[in-house]
């Protein structure tokens, strides 16, 4: 069938809006009619080419939410009619990973998901006869997108499309990384770098689970009213700071951070958010996408003296499990989406909502179809 679709051809290129075709599901996958989608700086990210798993031509997109359109055979859990979120996490539920309960990152369709292409080893999109690579398992930047079934998260009907899509990535990013990764304590001191459509939301996670000082970093001085309005409690912009960064963020936090969060993808602020943790204990969770060959690097005595580095991908969360729950939070007002969501616009101006994010002007753009 035809769809509508914004596609990356070249990396640095705006995104083209082009009827593209799209095949029906196979077996264990089903066909969804994509809502809404939000743009993360993820998909900023693999249009720029810095990307080394970046494919052309593809169809990005990974924070989407809509309706099951069909189903494919052997499809158990789902039905026509659904309303979905599609996951670039699955949770297969009987993979190795899956089953240690010690990490979120289901392995049974990650190979050929990062080769732009169906767990069969094929892509459903088309555009003149040849074939245009998936993205992150999802491309959510196309009306209708097709999705193997366990990595499709089943939400309640009441949800709005247009604010829950946030939750397919930069809210379960932001919130998961405090909860599920870190499990940051009632009264600790949080420090979050960058503070946009992710460090927001790790901003109000560390809110919700009742910690102490929140510290805000961004060079952006206009990040800082949401910023408070979300939970911060101190903002720090380095451009303004008459003296080094880490002295003075330890100097904050009484000692250094419990827990602090890197939400840009910049490898120096990785390590300054390192060691601006506390002694003993403090731990740094990057959540930032730095570009292929980036490196990060501290002196080994930083971590001796019991400081803690970690990573986190779709924030910890298993995706058909949590992402419902996520939803709900949002239903009963636990949670604050809609303020995060700065822009709408229609699929046809979707590069209006790349260079909103490029001038540092939106939180979070979202595509309504
Ligand atoms: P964004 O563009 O909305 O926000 C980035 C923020 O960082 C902006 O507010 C910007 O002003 C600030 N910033 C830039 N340079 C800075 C600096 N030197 N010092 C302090 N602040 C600075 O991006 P986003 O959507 O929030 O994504 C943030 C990062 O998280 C990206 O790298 C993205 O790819 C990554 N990400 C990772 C995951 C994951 O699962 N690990 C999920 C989603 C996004
Ligand atoms: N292809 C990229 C990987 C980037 C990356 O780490 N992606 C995150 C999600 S970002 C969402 O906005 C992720 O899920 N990572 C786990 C995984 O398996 O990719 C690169 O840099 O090579
Ligand atoms: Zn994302």
């Amino acid at each position: 069938m035809d769809v509508r679709a914004a596609v990356a051809f070249e990396p640095g290129k705006p995104l083209s809006i082009e009827t593209v075709q799209l095949e029906g599901p196979k077996a264990g996958e089903v066909m969804v009619e994509l809502k809404a989608t939000g743009i993360c700086h993820t998909d900023q990210y693999t249009l720029s080419g810095a990307d080394s798993e970046g494919l052309f031509p593809s169809i990005l997109g990974h924070e989407g939410a809509g309706i099951v359109v069909e189903v494919g055979p052997d499809v158990k859990t789902l039905r026509k009619g659904d309303h979905v979120i599609p996951l670039y996490t699955p949770e297969c539920r009987v993979c190795k990973s899956c089953l240690s309960r010690k990490t979120n990152l289901c392995t049974s369709i990650r190979s050929t998901q990062g080769k732009g292409l169906m767990p069969d080893g094929s892509s459903r999109f088309s555009l003149r006869g040849k074939p245009i690579h998936h993205y992150m398992g999802c491309s959510t930047f196309a009306n209708y997108t097709v999705l193997p079934e366990i990595a499709v998260a089943k939400i309640r009907e009441d949800a709005p499309f247009d604010k829950v899509c946030y939750i397919g990535c930069g809210v379960t990013t932001g919130i998961g990384a405090v909860i599920f990764t870190a499990k940051v304590e009632p009264g600790a001191n949080v420090v979050v770098f960058g503070l946009g459509g992710i460090g927001l939301n790790v901003v109000q996670g560390a809110r919700l689970v009742g910690a102490d000082k929140i510290i805000g970093v961004d060079t952006n001085p206009a990040r800082e009213r949401l910023a408070r309005q979300f939970g911060v409690t101190h903002f720090v912009n380095p451009r303004e700071l008459k003296q080094d960064l880490v002295p003075h963020l330890v100097e904050l936090t009484g000692g250094g951070a419990d827990y602090s969060f890197e939400c840009v993808g910049n490898v120096q602020l990785m390590r300054q958010a390192l060691e601006c943790c506390h002694r003993g204990w403090g731990q740094s969770i990057i959540i930032g996408v730095a570009p292929a060959g980036a490196e990060i690097s501290t002196r080994p005595f930083q971590l001796v003296t019991g400081r803690v580095w970690k990573g986190t991908a779709f924030g910890g969360a298993r995706g058909r499990t949590d992402v419902p729950r996520i939803v709900d939070w949002y239903m009963e007002r636990k949670i604050n989406i809609d303020d995060l969501i700065t822009h709408r616009l229609p699929l046809e101006r979707i590069n209006e909502g790349f260079d909103l994010m490029h001038r540092g002007e939106s939180i979070r753009s979202v595509v309504v179809y």
